[in-house]
């Protein structure tokens, strides 16, 4: 059984990575990118995959065009825990290396 975070611990995660928003620790953390294009959204959803699968923790996400929406949960403890922060960090390096940008609001 995977601990659920504390409301502490998901501040400090938003606080370090500021792209992404909790809705508390009994909810997920989320995120929305945009790409330069289709092609770059799909390699980042493939190599985030990737990621996730080494993990054995998987993202729900959507994606349209150039835009992939990200939701962070555990199953396990039914919120955030520390597995969501550690794959949080590894999709915030993707997007980096891929020149992500963060999407208007909307
Ligand atoms: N992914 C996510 N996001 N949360 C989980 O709790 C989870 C998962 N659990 N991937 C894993 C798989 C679990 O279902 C398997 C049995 O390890």
């Amino acid at each position: 059984m995977v601990a659920v975070a504390s409301a502490a611990e998901c501040a400090e995660f938003v606080s370090r990575h500021p792209q992404w928003r909790c809705d508390g620790p009994t909810g997920a953390l989320r995120r929305d990118l945009q790409f330069d294009d289709f092609a770059t959204a799909i390699a980042f959803i493939q190599r985030g995959a990737a990621l996730a699968d080494a993990l054995d923790h998987h993202p729900d996400w959507r994606n349209v065009y150039n835009r992939v929406w990200l939701v962070l949960t555990t199953h396990d403890c039914g919120g955030v825990s520390a597995r969501d922060f550690v794959l949080g960090a590894q999709l915030d390096q993707l997007a980096v290396e891929l020149h992500a940008a963060q999407p208007p609001a909307r």
